[in-house]
């Protein structure tokens, strides 16, 4: 049928879903998730219809930053289970035709790693050049950076004296790239896992692996402050990424997906560009950061992927996501998770998510149309850069109040609450205590539920789904927008060889009209029951409808 199309790799039509497994099921009682209650749930992933899988960090870890701090790369820390459950999770995901990949977190590693404690014990241990350390200046500080999850990017070693760098916590000292046996090492390392079978990475924090040359300070005259930029992108950044391509990803068929900071549509596609041969895709950021910092504005929304859409087309690749483990969940933050809107809510973010170009990342709950939770006591959350942001807004002068509030909407454990499975005690996750707290709504948000109603947002990502598998314009296909203004109606073409599938959606929730669409459009999959439809259309709060045009 769609003969013009040349030859794509399999992870630009995959269809990705991440689980965080510390918070997906638990099998032994402990209150955490692991490895053999993910292999349980493989099933339930299978029926929605992902093919491409993505698991947070399972390595030995002293769990400071659940799993992000790594003390041992080449085991599995006993929370989440062995080697050999990895090696059954391979398996029982290739049965089903679902690859795996695994985080790849290589900026940094655990103070308790070998590594580190060696390098700690001496100036002169011959580990001591794989980490970053710098003598005090003026008795403080080698510059003024911050961390993402304490005041300062610097930590005194007292027995030697001098400041190791984190880009994030003090127990994530980063790794120095620029010393050879560091790379030697990962490289080993890397090698090792591929040998093991898994499909690819996903790169933690990947722009850090190099900083500006000297580590200068930034300009602003604070202590401690917090700029991204003379962290990140140094002068042998793409080096390094190139020579990862080179050694290890070119000769596997994997994907390779870069957790990247700052990005541009042009930083992108110098990674992303085939002829790179850096990555094959990094996660694009930007509406996410945007809603963030300014709230949902449709416009804005659409502006930005405007942007993206067409800037990226046919020259570089995304993972599309607006959700992670380290996001609030799209259905509080894009959508309206109030009781009338949240499942249309969800199900319009659900069908904007599958109809775009790039690879679609479904993260854990997202399915369901999970929510925020707003736990009453600072003490209830786990998540360390909730609890530094949390001190930083006191410091600053804000009351408690004010402080908890925001972390309900921004602490990363809205998006870590145990997947609810049924509306049983502990919601089917575990039959002990669990980690954290379940969100309240798992009476009725949870996968049975879900499964059982034919109006689920489960349901509706499965049909949309189906429909991208079904229609390659909307893996492959150009981006034209219908829509001319910033109000809340986005809509748009995508075409492939012919083929054209226009994408009306509302993004609020008021009513809304559209009248762009043109004649004779056929409608193949919308969330709402349908309705008039038709050239003047009415859209009703959240509506998202695909058609066929002719
Ligand atoms: O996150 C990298 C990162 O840049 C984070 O600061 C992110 O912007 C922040 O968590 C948003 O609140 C990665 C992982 O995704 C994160 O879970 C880890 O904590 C971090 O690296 C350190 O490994």
């Amino acid at each position: 049928m769609h003969t013009h199309t040349p030859p794509q790799p399999w992870w630009k039509s995959a269809i990705a879903y991440q689980v965080y497994p510390r918070s997906f099921q638990d099998s032994n009682g402990d209150g955490v998730g692991d490895i053999p209650g993910l292999i349980s749930r493989l099933d339930y992933l299978h029926t929605l219809g992902i093919d491409l899988l993505w698991i947070t960090p399972v390595y030995t870890s002293p769990q400071v930053d659940n799993g992000y701090d790594i003390s041992d790369y080449q085991s599995i820390d006993p929370t989440f289970g062995t080697l050999a459950d990895v090696d059954e999770l391979i398996a029982q995901c290739h049965r089903r035709g679902i690859r795996l990949i695994m985080d790849l977190v290589i900026n940094h590693c655990s103070d308790q790693h070998p590594w580190f404690k060696a390098a700690r014990s001496s100036r002169d241990n011959p580990y001591r050049d794989w980490f970053i350390w710098r003598d005090p200046v003026d008795g403080r500080e080698p510059n003024n950076w911050a961390s993402h999850f304490a005041p300062s990017a610097w930590t005194l070693d007292e027995a030697t004296g001098q400041y190791y760098l984190h880009t994030f916590a003090a127990q994530q000292p980063d790794l120095n790239w620029q010393h050879p046996p560091v790379r030697e090492a990962l490289h080993a390392m890397i090698d090792w896992w591929l040998a093991r079978g898994i499909d690819g990475f996903r790169l933690d924090a990947i722009s850090y692996i190099d900083k500006a040359p000297g580590l200068p300070s930034h300009e602003v005259d604070m202590p401690y402050h917090f700029d991204q930029a003379p962290m990140m992108h140094g002068p042998q950044y793409h080096a390094h990424l190139h020579e990862l391509h080179q050694k290890l990803f070119r000769h596997h068929d994997i994907v390779t997906v870069g957790e990247c900071a700052g990005m541009t549509v042009q930083s992108t596609i110098d990674i992303s560009a085939p002829e790179r041969q850096e990555l094959n895709m990094a996660f694009l950021f930007e509406p996410v950061s945007d809603v963030y910092a300014h709230g949902m504005q449709p416009g804005r929304l659409k502006e930005i992927l405007t942007r993206w859409q067409t800037g990226l087309h046919g020259k570089g690749w995304v993972g599309m996501g607006f959700n992670n483990h380290d996001q609030p969940r799209v259905v509080s933050i894009f959508g309206d998770d109030g009781p009338e809107h949240r499942v249309a809510s969800a199900k319009c973010l659900g069908t904007l998510l599958l109809t775009l170009e790039g690879t679609p990342f479904i993260y854990q709950g997202e399915e369901l149309g999970m929510t925020n939770v707003a736990f009453p006591r600072i003490e209830d959350y786990q998540d360390l850069s909730t609890h530094h942001r949390y001190r930083q807004n006191l410091a600053q002068g804000w009351t408690p109040e004010r402080a908890l509030t925001h972390e309900h909407t921004y602490s990363r454990d809205n998006a870590r609450t145990p997947m609810p499975w049924d509306a049983s005690a502990q919601a089917g996750f575990s039959t002990g205590t669990p980690w954290l707290a379940l969100g309240p709504t798992f009476d009725h948000i949870n996968v049975a539920a879900s499964l059982a109603d034919d109006g689920s947002v489960f349901h509706h990502y499965r049909r949309m789904i189906a429909l991208r598998k079904q229609w390659p314009a909307l893996v492959h296909g150009s981006f034209e927008r219908l829509d001319a203004d910033d109000g809340p109606v986005f809509a748009y073409v995508r075409e492939l060889d012919g083929v054209r599938l226009a994408v009306v959606m509302n993004l609020s929730s008021a009513s809304a009209s559209f009248s762009g669409l043109p004649a004779g459009a056929e409608r193949l999959q919308g969330n709402l029951p349908a309705g008039q439809g038709g050239a003047s259309a009415a859209l009703r709060p959240w509506e998202a409808v695909v058609y066929r045009l002719a």
